[in-house]
């Protein structure tokens, strides 16, 4: 057996391509700058990985901003707009040296970003981790062209470095599964009808990776583990007979992970290709059952991903050889990797500092998971002996984990197992709330609101960093809090906002503020992991039993109160965000763990409560996008997110107002859920998309308090009062004048002072001017 990752972070160490990258945004970094500190974060990589001992090291999988945009050039889907915008710009930039046959940087980039004069590709989530793609666009007319330029290089470099290389490329499959109809055409276009035109490329393709060099290619086809239509399947199916068909072409390898392949397994197992790749872990370990069911891959290559390539957990050995034990007696041969590509990590426990090294001992990055797999392999060929070091040593730190006091907090535990459903329903049903909240808060119609923080303005990080490196002192910090906190208030007070926020100036990060408060979580300080483009998060590492040991936002929004006779809404961030935004522990179930969040919220929304908090928000921008990747897992899943929310926001009186809110707009398969939150006010991004969610929440019956953001923070543009005016007409169209909130579509820390000042002026004038034509306004 050998080893191998099907993929590795790209940013470097220290983040090197993200500032190479905006370094050549901004103008300071030259183009061939670029590419050789792009070239070198390969070569480090390539010979780090070479030197842990991997065998077949992944090449292609580097990116400057995205391997699905990559694929776009790969396949010469560039849309029009982009060549032509980059084409017309005439600044010394757009001259530069082409990345690809067709595809010189600055297009590449104009698709990433967009220009002044053009839109950017959309961006979505990579399926359900928290990596985000450019969407390709196509349509009938799509003409695609080879262009091999990039995976070509980066072979030849691995090559030269005297290693065996493997290009992974995202399959053509999966490739249009993620694709969407472009501008103009009808959405009813079904981009996998492209599939006969894509195929040729592909064969071009892997014919120049043939002639670089390659023995292998990794074809990913992870789209192939969510529901798929027996059509989808066909599709697949002829795929991979035609380019197994193909004679000029390296030995292929499709790759599939993040759950299991169910009924696409027996279609990749009979394609005409040399090796599979298959995740064995989490949701995906259904995976060996459903393997030896359809009789193995005899006289074929296993890649056996058993390192869980999304968690940061240690691998469990004994586990993970058994696995793969079972797996030798269903393949021609058996090779050990992670369980996808390891982008979805931090690179290096080793770089941390501040962690327990005992508790270090528990966690793997990639270079760990790197060491596990290659441990693994030998492991497997050689026999347990061979490895009884690792072993002894594997055994010994799980055992550290699991008979931690911080895994295991008697006092957390038998809480969440007290819990019942009543803790979970509001004191009183909705009608009988909504009438207490009116009476005490005394609102006018149509009340107006933010969503929470202000703008974040470079002298509020600046003293967030001075505070950190000890040039300021926490008292000197919390003055120039106290003093931006006075200042949004005084903002809102004056621009006439019924229901003020206080900011939020204290709060890096709304998840990792509040993980650095409670006890369970692990912070890092190298951690980073690719989120979009150069765009990185640090994960908190949710690694324990979950306790709050004193209030977190109590003394803050207090304070904010006290300077004003309006409600000022306490502000928290919910149990399924916490989650979705964190690094899990993998040795509960996630209900268990939401749980444990979840009771520590509630604790801070009854202090908030007892503290003289009217109305307090519980955000959850993430709900929807932890939605399982397949629909026989969304009830389940649901029920313990909507039950954690609940819990949170259960425990306090029917005259105190609990807000909600959540971002991006697709929220159809999720509105039961919604309403069973039993918030009293939701406020939803809408004014992009012209208040279509208004209208989808009133067809669902929705009957509780609707904010939909009339103020699309996303973008630098101001709306007017007519603008503003006139979308709130067409939010009454679909939800009463006693349910209508106004409000921006989300939190404004990305945006500026300026802007912010005149759009929540115009807000406010828009939501009084309507309440002076309608009948019964206060
Ligand atoms: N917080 C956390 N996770 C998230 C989001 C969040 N995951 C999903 C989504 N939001 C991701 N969006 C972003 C938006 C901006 C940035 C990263 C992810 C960003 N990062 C800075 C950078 O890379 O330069 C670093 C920020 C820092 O210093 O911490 O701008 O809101 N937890
Ligand atoms: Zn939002």
């Amino acid at each position: 057996a050998r080893a191998t990752v099907l993929g590795y972070p790209r940013q470097g160490p220290h983040r090197e391509l993200k500032k190479a990258v905006e370094g050549y945004w901004k103008g300071h970094v030259s183009a061939d700058a670029l590419e050789s500190t792009a070239a070198a974060l390969r070569r480090a990589t390539w010979q780090q990985l070479a030197e842990a001992g991997v065998h077949e090291v992944p090449t292609g999988d580097f990116s400057y901003y995205d391997h699905v945009l990559d694929t776009t050039v790969m396949v010469g889907a560039i849309p029009a707009r982009h060549r032509a915008a980059v084409a017309a710009d005439r600044s010394p930039s757009s001259q530069l040296r082409p990345r690809g046959r067709g595809c010189p940087i600055d297009v590449y980039f104009a698709m990433a970003r967009g220009t002044q004069d053009v839109a950017p590709l959309e961006m979505t989530k990579w399926f359900d981790t928290n990596y985000h793609y450019l969407v390709p666009e196509l349509g009938p007319d799509t003409v695609f062209a080879a262009d091999s330029v990039k995976q070509v290089t980066e072979l030849r470099e691995a090559l030269a470095l005297g290693l065996a290389a493997r290009p992974v490329l995202l399959g053509p499959v999966s490739y249009l599964l993620l694709a969407k109809p472009a501008p103009g055409v009808a959405a009813g276009f079904d981009p996998l009808t492209l599939l006969d035109r894509l195929l040729p490329v592909y064969a071009e393709v892997l014919a120049d990776l043939r002639a670089a060099g390659a023995r292998w290619v990794q074809l990913d086809e992870p789209a192939l583990v969510q529901d798929r239509s027996p059509a989808e399947l066909d599709a697949a199916a002829r795929a991979y007979r035609g380019l197994g068909a193909l004679t000029d072409r390296p030995q292929l390898l499709l790759a599939s992970y993040f759950d299991r392949l169910g009924e696409a397994l027996p279609v990749l197992a009979k394609a005409p290709v040399e090796g599979l790749a298959l995740d064995f872990t989490g949701a995906a370990a259904g995976n060996l059952a459903d393997l030896a069911a359809a009789g193995g891959l005899p006289g074929k290559r296993l890649v056996a991903g058993v390192v869980d390539g999304r968690n940061v957990w240690l691998n469990d050995f004994e586990k993970s050889l058994a696995t793969l034990g079972t797996l030798l007696g269903l393949a021609e041969r058996v090779d050990v990797s992670s369980s996808c590509s390891l982008l979805h990590v931090p690179l290096d426990v080793g770089m941390e500092r501040e962690i327990d090294p005992q508790i270090a001992r528990w966690l793997a990055f990639a270079r760990q998971k790197t060491a596990e797999v290659v441990t693994l392999a030998r492991g497997l060929s050689r026999g347990t002996g061979a490895i009884a070091a690792e072993l002894a040593a594997n055994r010994a730190d799980l055992a550290s984990r699991s008979g931690s006091q911080l895994t295991h907090d008697p006092a957390v535990r038998a809480r969440a197992a007290a819990v019942i459903g009543a803790d979970g329903r509001r004191s009183a049903p909705y009608a009988e709330r909504a009438a207490a909240q009116r009476a005490h808060l005394g609102l006018p119609l149509l009340p107006t609101t933010t969503i929470g923080s202000f703008p974040q303005t470079d002298q509020l990080r600046a003293a967030r960093a001075a505070l950190r490196a000890g040039r300021i002192d926490a008292a000197a910090y919390d003055e120039r809090i106290a003093a931006e906190i006075c200042e949004v208030l005084a903002f809102q007070e004056k621009a006439g906002l019924d229901v003020l926020v206080h900011g939020e100036p204290e709060r890096n990060d709304m998840v990792q503020y509040f993980a650095e408060q409670l006890t369970g979580y692990l912070a890092t300080q190298h951690g980073w992991v690719q989120s979009y483009g150069t765009r990185c998060v640090r994960p908190p590492i949710l690694a324990g039993d979950i306790s709050r040991p004193e209030p977190m936002t109590v003394r803050w929004t207090q304070y904010a109160q006290s300077l004003t006779d309006r409600p000022v809404k306490g502000m928290l961030t919910g149990p399924v965000t916490m989650l979705a935004w964190s690094f899990v522990r993998d040795d509960q179930p996630l209900a268990d763990t939401a749980r444990q969040v979840a009771l520590a919220l509630r604790d801070e929304v009854n202090d908030l409560e007892a503290g003289g908090s009217s109305v307090i928000q519980v955000d959850e921008p993430a709900l929807r996008e932890t939605l399982p990747l397949r629909r026989a897992g969304h009830a389940e899943y649901l029920a313990w997110a909507t039950e954690a929310f609940r819990l949170t926001t259960g425990g306090v009186r029917p005259d105190t107002q609990i807000h909600t809110h959540m971002c991006y707009a697709e929220f159809g398969d999720i509105l039961r859920a919604i309403d069973d939150l039993d918030a009293d006010v939701i406020s939803l991004e809408a004014a992009r998309s012209h208040m279509q969610v208004a209208g989808e929440l009133a067809t669902a019956g929705y009957p509780r308090e609707v904010g939909p953001g009339v103020y699309d923070i996303h973008s630098p543009r101001v709306p007017g009062t007519h603008e503003a005016t006139a979308l709130l007409r067409k939010a009454l169209e679909a939800i009463p004048a006693e349910r209508l909130w106004v409000n921006p579509d989300c939190g404004l820390k990305t945006r500026g002072w300026p802007e912010v000042r005149t759009a929540l002026e115009n807000l406010v004038a828009a939501a009084r001017g309507l309440r002076g034509e309608l009948p019964g306004a206060a």
